[in-house]
């Protein structure tokens, strides 16, 4: 079986745009492939984060995974800090790494960007892509389902990948990027030219995954549209493009279909519609996902277990890297 690794940071409580962008279409892997399924809290921390709210969102990720039809029976589900083999191989990845393939990485140079003035930029979120193709190698990933913005993430762990085989000799399957036709992208609702992110300061920009209905209503009431009031599918109207991205990504219907069931009426008929849309879709994994956060215990259960089988898979990987390079065999 080929093997899929994909993750999310809890740096943030899920969005819609994770959801589309990812967890949807994990779902349909788990027959065909051997899936590890990750929740990046390594990644998380490159940026602060409130301790406490940060165990809390990893255990409400895990919940959403297993709600959203993510079968822990099927696919390994587990945490990025509990198998250290992540942390222990991404040091000997940084070290067959550069600063210039590092420097070019457009997520850091965005990330950089949005920080106001003075604040300090962590070595970790420089480093951030070689952890991530950590993540990758060591499973001998060959596909990493992702949404377009980390597609330059994925080659970079490509590049290391045969880099690292042609220095020393055969190690890493080269992973390759697997993006969603539909879904590749959900912007922002307040700025449809930057995409949705779960760590933005304005709640208006994003829909989570466990917003109840009359937030969702409102937020998409708030999104920002444009002054044609015609609903159309062009970049020259952002704001409308995304929300029939957000239809077509959750009913599995063409842009153009949407726009035809939209003619001769307004944007608050349509918004109405595309609230419904998103609050069917989210209302039986928000059932889900909260019985589960009553019983931790069955979410500790799942992520032990999700350790354990990812921690035997990594470590075979990272014994050889370690033998490679030229470390004593473990003590
Ligand atoms: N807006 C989006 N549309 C489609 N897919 C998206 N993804 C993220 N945002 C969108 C996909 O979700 C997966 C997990 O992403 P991540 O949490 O590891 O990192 P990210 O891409 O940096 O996500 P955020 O929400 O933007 O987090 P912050 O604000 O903390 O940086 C990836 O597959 C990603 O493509």
């Amino acid at each position: 079986k080929k093997i899929v690794l994909s993750a999310i940071k809890p740096s943030g409580e899920i969005t819609l745009g994770n959801y589309l962008g990812a967890i949807k279409n994990w779902i349909g892997f788990q027959d065909e492939y051997e899936c590890f399924y990750c929740i990046a809290d390594l990644h998380a921390i490159t940026v602060r984060q409130e301790p406490r709210l940060l165990r809390k969102r990893v255990l409400e990720i895990l919940a959403i995974y297993i709600a959203s039809g993510l079968d822990y029976t099927k696919s390994t589900l587990f945490v990025q800090s509990h198998v250290p083999a992540h942390s222990e191989a991404s040091w000997i990845l940084t070290c067959n790494a550069n600063m210039g393939e590092l420097s070019r990485m457009t997520q850091y140079k965005d990330k950089t960007a949005k920080l106001k003035e003075n604040t300090s930029i962590s070595a970790g979120l420089f480093n951030y892509p070689v952890l991530m193709a950590a993540d990758i190698l060591i499973y001998n990933a060959d596909f990493v389902p992702v949404g377009i913005d980390q597609k330059q993430h994925v080659e970079l762990a490509r590049d290391i990948a045969q880099r690292f085989n042609s220095s020393y000799s055969d190690t890493f399957t080269l992973p390759e990027a697997k993006i969603p036709e539909n879904a590749a992208k959900i912007m922002d609702l307040q700025d449809p030219s930057k995409k949705m992110s779960k760590s933005d300061d304005n709640q208006n920009s994003y829909i989570l995954v466990l917003d109840p209905p009359d937030v969702i209503r409102r937020k998409i009431g708030r999104a920002v549209t444009d002054s044609v009031g015609v609903v159309n599918y062009t970049d020259e109207q952002p704001g409308v493009k995304n929300l029939i991205n957000i239809i077509c990504a959750i009913k599995n219907v063409k842009p153009d279909e949407v726009v035809a069931s939209f003619e001769g009426k307004g944007y608050k008929e349509f918004k109405e519609y595309v609230a419904e849309v998103i609050i069917e879709e989210l209302e039986p994994v928000q059932k889900k996902a909260n019985e589960l956060l009553t019983d931790k215990s069955k979410l500790e259960e799942i992520y032990t277990e999700g350790a354990m089988k990812a921690s035997y898979a990594a470590t075979k990987v990272l014994r050889k890297m370690q033998k490679k390079v030229g470390l004593l065999p473990p003590v």
